[in-house]
């Protein structure tokens, strides 16, 4: 039911039966388009929206249909808001509650994506799966089709939000979501979904770290050419050297960040840390060790975390 731009009636034009309906199929169509945008990562992850009245929700398409069970619009008890979609079977071993799969959502390997969801389940042992399927650009499968984000014969019998993260494969541009009732229990139930979201994410973080023996002690930080550390005053005679760290926000991503040891005189022990593309803040702290006659240990670790 797609919108349609109607264009303005004279003074004298009849009011028809067509052009009534058409301003109805308008009405259906903006519905839908807000009622979807409360999760609009997800279209119409809540299932607030069923135009057709065909049980299976407005973006959600079936892969496979029910056997010896049945899919439908919950309205008596919904997990969110005023409908949450379900899937039943009753005993059976080849029984299950069919495939149901979201639209395509665009994605990139770059933004770490977390799903979430809400779910319960009339009877804990039925199988209940939430899968991520990956599409190219041109909506062709990935060469890693799919990623397994829930798989339980344990599930929730109370409202209970669910996540999953992960990274897409580095060729997908779009993912759908597919929620299966399966046949790998032979336990009767239903399970109700609801509020499915997908939220992409720059937080992560990069880690480096080296160590050696060296001939001496280190006493500063330095991280991406800039002392990120105060000078310490590093006692040569004694076995523990102090620790020192530092930190330097703003570093722009998509190259290498060289984080060293160093003295006054001398570069160190040094971590090279290729960072992606984003706004960066990395931390480092070094450490020396000194067995007492002539050999130091030196260590540095460095993390890298995403600003932006
Ligand atoms: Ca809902
Ligand atoms: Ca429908």
């Amino acid at each position: 039911m797609a919108f349609t731009t109607l264009g303005t009636m004279a003074q004298d034009d009849a009011i028809t039966v067509d052009s009534l309906n058409q301003i109805k199929t308008n009405e259906d169509d903006l519905n839908s388009r807000v009622t979807t945008m409360a999760s609009i990562d997800v279209p119409n992850g809540g299932f607030e929206v069923d135009t057709d009245s065909d049980g299976i929700p407005d973006n959600w398409s079936e892969v496979s249909a029910p056997s010896g069970g049945s899919k439908g619009i919950e309205t008596s008890a919904p997990i969110q808001g005023a409908q949450s979609f379900y899937q039943s079977r009753t005993s059976g071993a080849s029984n299950h509650g069919g495939v149901y799969a979201s639209d395509y959502i665009p994605c990139d390997e770059q933004h770490v994506l977390t799903i979430q969801w809400l779910m319960r389940a009339s009877a804990a042992g039925i199988t209940c799966k939430v899968d991520l399927y990956w599409y190219k650009k041109d909506q062709t499968a990935c060469t890693t089709a799919s990623t397994n984000a829930y798989n339980s014969a344990s599930n929730p019998t109370s409202n209970t939000i669910k996540a999953k993260t992960t990274t897409p494969p580095t060729d997908a541009r779009f993912f759908k979501i597919r929620i299966s009732l399966t046949n790998d229990t032979n336990v009767a139930g239903t399970v109700y979904w609801d509020r499915f979201t997908a939220k992409t994410t720059t937080v992560n973080t990069v880690v480096g770290y080296a160590d050696s023996s060296a001939a001496r002690p280190y006493d500063r930080v330095h991280i991406n050419g800039v002392l990120s550390s105060p000078v310490c005053t590093v006692p040569a005679s004694t076995r523990y050297g102090p620790t020192i760290a530092g930190a330097k926000a703003g570093i722009v991503g998509g190259g290498n960040v060289v984080v060293d040891l160093r003295t006054s005189g001398a570069t160190g022990l040094q971590v090279t840390i290729a960072l992606p593309d984003g706004l960066w803040t990395v931390f480092a702290i070094g450490s020396h060790e000194w067995d007492g006659t002539e050999t130091y240990w030196n260590s540095l670790a460095a993390v890298a975390i995403r600003e932006a």
